[in-house]
């Protein structure tokens, strides 16, 4: 096997955790590549370029917090970005920052080995071999796509799409177009491309939950006052638990009256966005069942309210907990009143089989479809590293490590067994506001590494070998099991869980204790002297420079300092 390259660090993906890695490495000097089987930046949201993509963080907080410059100066429209928006963002980083010039795309990561005799790690990609010395992986969590294994799928004439690898260019003007899958992706797809195509149905399995995203253009009133106060979001995002933007609620949903409960659900319903119903209202929607249903509803009030025709409204009705990533949607119920939209309830006529001309349900109802939308979800978290071969020491693969329960890691970044290896937000991660958490993760990643190293120039040590301790991973395992069984996300099958995928074993993929307390973890394992980390703490000598670096500090919270004049953020 030849090598074309020796590298001291390989970084895979060029999303946001990827870009920012490899910031970090130009930044110091170290030989890096960034690796990404795409024709260009943008992780995930290179492939999703449905109708509709876009992110459901508002805008100020779905980018880096750390370039206060470009914070302030970079123009972000919308107050959600939508897939050219954030595209285009991280190409004005790379560019911003040079960093077009250590990357390849159109590589794909097929292998990684550790070579235990060299310390490194062998690099199979589809352009080539590489070597490294430590590999980051920035995979992303919603990468795998998952397609149903529906029968006579491949007879189907029509065009055929997968929202997580969808096609620039696709024209559904005056189509027959169906879209299978009404989460997040469907929902977002089906409002966007309603009015435009000639008819559009829905193939709709467990209804969920939507409330308003609350998007718009954004006003000068409010971007100043964002600029203004920049310094202290981004002190509020970081000590809060999902790091969107807002303060989530400390009061229970059952401690106040029914009009107080139904002004503030009705204020977070005004304001948008599936998190903040969620999580800003009250604090017990996610954990308690009576607190739950007084969400829900209130939410199929507002269906019933909207949706005019009672079939239709029937099946848009979700019965069960309201516990599932929450949706919002720029006017995805309103759609079901034009005269061109139905939906299929499938739990009432599950799809029979595809045809060459549409799908046939159960009763025996033929839709012909010029276009079939597979808005179908992915094969999330763990689904990215399942496809791969990656061995570890001893020829152990990372499929192995994580038999017979499911994905395991320490604190979401490293494994036992699997040296120098550093997942970037990889399994049993936070689950929160993606940039802020890949931030982290990239910060304590680079700070190990750079820290390792300069103990061992110091030391007159030849190599550095950071591989997690057996009982570190474990504890942090117990640590997300136990942060997550109040969750009713737990109970309520979904991708969270790894409970959308026929034959995957449900198990813990995310750690639920929110961002703050995710940064006093990383923050207790630096000032450990990285105990969780073989052999390192015995190196640290008392004289070794050891600083825990700004961002993995965990400070103490000051609000913002004011609203904005109507007292509402936008
Ligand atoms: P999701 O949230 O996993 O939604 C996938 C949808 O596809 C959901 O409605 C599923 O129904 C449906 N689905 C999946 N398999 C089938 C089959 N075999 N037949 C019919 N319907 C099916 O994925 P999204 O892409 O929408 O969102 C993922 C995340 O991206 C989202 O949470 C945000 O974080 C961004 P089900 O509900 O399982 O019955």
């Amino acid at each position: 096997m030849a090598i074309s390259q020796e590298y001291d660090a390989i970084v895979v993906g060029a999303g946001f955790g990827g870009v920012y890695a490899l910031y970090q490495f130009v930044k110091v000097g170290y030989h890096v590549k960034l690796i990404d089987m795409a024709g260009g930046p943008g992780g995930t949201w290179w492939w999703n370029r449905y109708p509709g993509a876009q992110s459901d963080t508002e805008a100020y907080v779905y980018r880096f917090s750390w370039d206060k410059d470009d914070l302030e100066h970079y123009n972000w429209p919308e107050h959600y970005s939508k897939q050219p928006h954030v595209q285009a963002y991280l190409e004005h980083i790379i560019d911003r920052f040079g960093l077009a010039q250590y990357m390849q795309f159109n590589t794909e990561l097929q292998s990684a080995e550790y070579d235990e005799a060299q310390n490194n790690w062998t690099v199979g990609t589809s352009k080539g071999t590489f070597r490294t010395k430590y590999l980051i992986t920035g995979l992303g969590l919603l990468s795998s796509q998952n397609w149903p294994n529906i029968s006579g799928v491949d007879l189907y004439q029509g065009e055929k799409y997968h929202t997580g690898a969808y096609p620039a260019g696709v024209d559904l003007t005056n189509k027959r177009v169906g879209v299978i899958g009404c989460g997040s992706t469907g929902t977002q797809v089906i409002t966007t491309i309603a009015p435009v195509v000639k008819s559009l149905t829905c193939f709709q399995r467990r209804v969920q939950y939507s409330v308003p995203a609350g998007d718009g253009p954004v006003s000068k009133e409010y971007r100043d006052w964002v600029n203004e106060n920049y310094g202290d979001i981004w002190d509020q995002v970081k000590n809060s638990a999902i790091g969107m933007g807002f303060k989530e609620s400390t009061v229970s949903a059952l401690s106040v009256t029914e009009e107080e409960r139904e002004r503030t659900f009705q204020e977070a319903w005004d304001r948008g966005n599936g998190l903040r119903f969620m999580f800003w209202t009250f604090s017990d929607i996610s954990t308690d069942l009576e607190a739950n249903e007084m969400a829900a509803k209130f939410i199929r009030k507002k269906i019933a309210e909207i949706v005019e025709d009672p079939e239709k409204r029937r099946k848009l009705t979700p019965v069960e907990p309201y516990a599932r990533r929450p949706l919002c949607d720029t006017g995805y119920y309103k759609q079901f009143n034009r005269p061109n939209v139905d939906i299929v309830d499938l739990k009432e006529t599950p799809i029979k089989e595809f045809t060459a001309t549409g799908i046939t349900v159960s009763d025996g109802t033929h839709h012909e479809l010029d276009v079939v939308i597979f808005a179908t979800g992915f094969d999330a978290v763990d689904g990215s590293y399942m496809r791969l071969k990656i061995k570890g020491r001893d020829g152990k693969t990372v499929q192995e490590h994580w038999k017979p329960d499911g994905p395991k890691s320490y604190m979401g970044i490293s494994m036992p067994g699997f040296p120098n290896l550093f997942m970037i937000s990889g399994p049993l991660s936070p689950f929160a506001n993606i940039p802020p958490v890949v931030e982290l993760s990239v910060d304590f990643i680079t700070h190990l590494i750079f820290t390792a190293e300069n103990v061992k120039r110091e030391n007159g040590r030849k190599e550095v070998v950071l591989e997690a301790k057996e009982e570190a991973e474990t504890a942090w395992i117990k640590l997300c099991d136990m942060v997550s069984a109040p969750s009713l996300f737990r109970r309520t099958n979904s991708w969270m869980f790894g409970a959308n995928i026929p034959g995957k074993k449900p198990s813990v993929l995310f750690f639920l204790g929110g961002i703050k307390m995710y940064r006093e973890q990383l923050q207790a394992a630096a000032q450990s002297k990285f105990d969780g980390y073989k052999d390192f703490g015995l190196d640290v000598s008392p004289e070794s420079k050891f600083e825990i670096p700004e961002a993995l500090k965990v400070g103490e919270y000051k609000p913002p300092r004011q609203e904005i004049a109507d007292g509402k953020w936008h």
